[in-house]
């Protein structure tokens, strides 16, 4: 797409796994594609409808496969809906350790038959931690070396497509 930079750093790419999370804070912020900036806390996100996804593999070749887990969580396309009125047509989804993935609204309307991506906050029924990730991304297609299953989700931009980085990022 013309406005994806060739090196996409938010596209999947070998990556050592950091194990801290980057601060105790688990708030994030949502960035419309009309500039408006909206502050979302777990709180926030709980009181949106949630969705259980089962089944659900944090696939490593580095330390190993764990799970199955089943996370809860929002759906990232029923939290864009909400908070967002523009058109748009993909996301980038990013921790305050700067690890991220571009998501695009297809994958989000398109759900896999492994399940919808979620941001999700809670694991086995229990709320997550934030050492566990919260918030998370749960992308479960994903088994490529977890590189799609964000911890710790500090912004998401969401973008029109042919729409040029804005929200000084
Ligand atoms: N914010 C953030 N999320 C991340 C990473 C990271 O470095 N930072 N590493 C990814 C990689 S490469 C792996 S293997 C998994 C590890 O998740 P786990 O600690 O739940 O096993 O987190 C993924 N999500
Ligand atoms: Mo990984």
């Amino acid at each position: 797409m013309a406005d994806v930079p060739e090196h996409d750093p938010l596209e999947p790419h070998s990556h050592d796994p950091n194990p801290e999370p980057p601060s105790s804070d688990p708030t994030f912020t949502v960035h419309a594609p009309g500039g408006k900036t909206i502050t979302v806390t777990v709180d926030d996100l709980r009181a949106l409808p949630t969705t259980d996804v089962p089944g659900c593999y944090i696939v490593s070749t580095g330390h190993g496969t764990s799970g199955p887990f089943t996370f809860g969580g929002v759906r990232l396309l029923d939290l864009v809906k909400h908070y967002v009125s523009e058109p748009w047509s993909q996301t980038e989804v990013i921790s305050a350790d700067g690890f991220g993935n571009r998501v695009y609204r297809e994958e989000l309307e398109e759900v896999d038959p492994a399940g919808p991506i979620l941001l999700a906050h809670t694991v086995d029924g229990e709320p997550m931690t934030r050492d566990q990730g919260l918030v998370r991304l749960i992308v479960p297609s994903e088994e490529d070396d977890a590189l799609r299953q964000v911890k710790w989700v500090e912004r998401i931009i969401v973008r029109e497509a042919g729409q040029g980085a804005t929200n000084g990022m």
